[in-house]
């Protein structure tokens, strides 16, 4: 399932839109990921704090959001632009790919709860496809 020309077109014109407040975003669905499936808690055990609100997990919120916004500039390259990332999280973070299923669902949530305008349904299944491509990526390295 490989994203057309009109796929690329929404996913850009909605992250355009919503960059500015981006950090709210990944904040929500990063802490909505922790809450609503609490086994994702053990890869962050080396924080102080896991819960809504905290510091790492706002911090964390920014740092993967933007590298989601970073993966939109690479969308033409998903598997070579994130292949850095894919190593990371397969041989040092050892996460496994299953759970980036679950954090792109806290995604699409955080788009839908923050922009209910800018988040149609035509734009929801664009979004949709570009999460499962860029987690098809970060998972590419594992084997
Ligand atoms: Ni992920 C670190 C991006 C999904 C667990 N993660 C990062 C970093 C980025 C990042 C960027 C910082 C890397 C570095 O050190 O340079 N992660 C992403 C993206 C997704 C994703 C774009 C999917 C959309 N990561 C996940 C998932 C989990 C996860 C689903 C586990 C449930 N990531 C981690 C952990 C770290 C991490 C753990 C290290 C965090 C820390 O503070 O030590």
């Amino acid at each position: 399932m490989s994203l057309t020309a009109k796929d690329k077109a929404l996913v850009k014109g909605f992250w355009g839109k919503i960059s500015g407040k981006a950090d709210a975003l990944g904040h929500e669905a990063l802490a909505r990921m922790l809450v609503v499936y609490p086994q994702t808690k053990t890869y962050f055990a080396h924080w102080p704090d896991t819960s809504p609100g905290s510091e790492p997990v706002k911090k964390h919120g920014h740092t993967v959001i933007s590298a989601v916004g970073d993966a939109v500039g690479k969308i033409d390259d998903l598997l070579g632009g994130l292949s850095g990332l894919s190593d990371l999280h397969a041989f040092k973070m050892r996460v496994d790919p299953s759970n980036f299923k679950i954090l792109s669902h806290n995604i699409l949530v955080a788009c839908a709860v923050n922009f209910p305008g800018d988040f149609t349904p035509e734009v929801h299944v664009s979004m949709d496809k570009f999460l499962c491509a860029l987690s098809a990526a970060l998972a590419d390295k594992y084997r």
